[in-house]
C-alpha cells in the first residue's frame, strides 16, 4: 500500500495533466427555478470542515420521496364566467434509463468521459480492475454493476442521455451506490463523487448528490439513494440533458459502485395523444422511431 500511495503521489506531482479542478465547479445555472438556484448556492459555498459533524452512520439519501405518481393533471379552463370546465390528461410513466442495472454486463446506453487515470468499469465484485484491492464486496445487485479505478488522479463521468418530455407530472431518480475513499479525507471537489444533471454539452446544471468534507470514508452500503426530481424536471421540460456519476480523485485511490439507476418520469408525452406542447406523440418514449421521448419530430 505504500509504494501505491508513493505511485500516486507521484503521478499526482508529475505530467498526469488533471484539468483545473475549477473547471467543474463553476456551476452556472441558468434555470430560472428557485429550487435549482437554491441548490446551486448550496454548492458554490462548500462548508467549513470545523462545522461539519463526523458522519459515523451513514443515513439513506431520503429527500422528499412522493407517495404515488399523479397519474393525470388538469388544463385548459372556462374562462367565461361559468364553472370552469378542467379537462383530465392521462399522464404516461416510463423508465427514461436504458440498461440502469448493467446487466447487459456491458455500457450499453451509457457514455463514458475520461480525464486523467482510471475510468468506470463493468464489475462482478471486488478486487477492484485496475489498483486491486480487495474488501471482498459482491456486486449490488445482480450479475453486474460499475465500480470506478484508477492508477492515479483523474476524473470520470458516466452519463446517459435522455429528452425532458413536456407536461411532467412526476418524477423521480434513484440508485444504489458504494463509497470507498481510500484516501484521508474527501476534497470539494478534486476527491468527491456526485451526481449531476449537465446539458447535451456536458455543462453542468445541477448537482443532485455529492460527497462532503467530513463524510465517513467507506461507506459500502449499498447506500439507497432517492430524489424526487418532479420540479427540477419541469424546469427543463424540452431539454436534452444527460444524467451524469462522477468520481473525481486527486488525493488517493477513490472506489465508487453504483447499480440500479432508475429514472422515472411520467407526463403528457407518450400517452399516445398529441397535446399542444407536442410536435407529435406515438405512445412510446423510445428515440429514433419518428418521434422523440421528448415528443419531438425526429429524421428517420
Ligand atoms: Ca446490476
Ligand atoms: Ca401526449
Ligand atoms: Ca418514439
Amino acid at each position: 500500500m505504500d509504494i501505491k500511495k508513493l505511485i500516486f503521489a507521484i503521478l499526482a506531482l508529475g505530467g498526469c495533466s488533471n484539468p483545473p479542478s475549477t473547471t467543474l465547479t463553476e456551476h452556472k445555472v441558468d434555470v430560472k427555478l428557485d429550487k435549482i438556484e437554491e441548490k446551486a448556492a448550496i454548492k458554490i459555498e462548500p462548508p467549513s470542515v470545523s462545522t461539519v459533524p463526523i458522519v459515523t452512520d451513514i443515513p439513506d439519501i431520503f429527500i422528499a420521496r412522493r407517495e404515488l405518481p399523479s397519474l393525470s393533471f388538469y388544463a385548459g379552463g372556462g374562462g367565461d364566467g361559468g364553472p370552469k370546465k378542467q379537462k383530465v390528461i392521462e399522464s404516461a410513466c416510463f423508465e427514461y434509463i436504458n440498461n440502469g442495472g448493467f446487466e447487459t454486463g456491458d455500457f450499453s446506453g451509457f457514455n463514458i468521459s475520461d480525464q486523467g487515470s482510471g475510468s468506470w468499469f463493468i464489475s462482478t465484485g471486488d478486487p477492484t480492475p485496475l489498483s486491486g484491492l480487495n474488501d471482498s464486496l459482491p456486486v449490488i445487485s445482480g450479475n453486474y454493476d460499475v465500480v470506478s479505478d484508477q492508477y492515479g488522479p483523474g476524473t470520470h463521468l458516466l452519463t446517459q442521455p435522455i429528452t425532458v418530455p413536456p407536461n411532467i407530472t412526476f418524477a423521480e431518480l434513484n440508485f444504489k451506490d458504494r463509497i470507498r475513499n481510500r484516501a484521508s479525507e474527501f476534497s470539494d471537489p478534486n476527491q468527491e463523487y456526485r451526481v449531476m444533471l449537465r446539458d447535451s454539452l456536458l455543462n453542468p446544471l445541477i448537482e443532485l448528490f455529492s460527497t462532503k468534507p467530513g463524510d465517513a470514508l467507506f461507506q459500502p452500503g449499498p447506500n439507497v439513494r432517492s430524489f424526487d426530481l418532479q420540479s427540477v424536471m419541469i424546469g427543463l421540460e424540452d431539454e436534452p440533458i444527460v444524467i451524469s456519476f462522477e468520481e473525481e480523485d486527486n488525493l488517493f485511490f477513490f472506489n465508487v459502485n453504483v447499480d440500479d439507476i432508475s429514472l422515472r418520469i411520467c407526463s403528457s408525452c407518450g400517452n399516445g395523444i398529441r397535446q399542444a406542447s407536442e410536435e407529435c406523440d406515438d405512445g412510446n418514449n423510445i428515440n429514433g422511431d419518428g418521434c422523440s421521448q421528448g415528443c419531438r419530430l425526429e429524421d428517420t
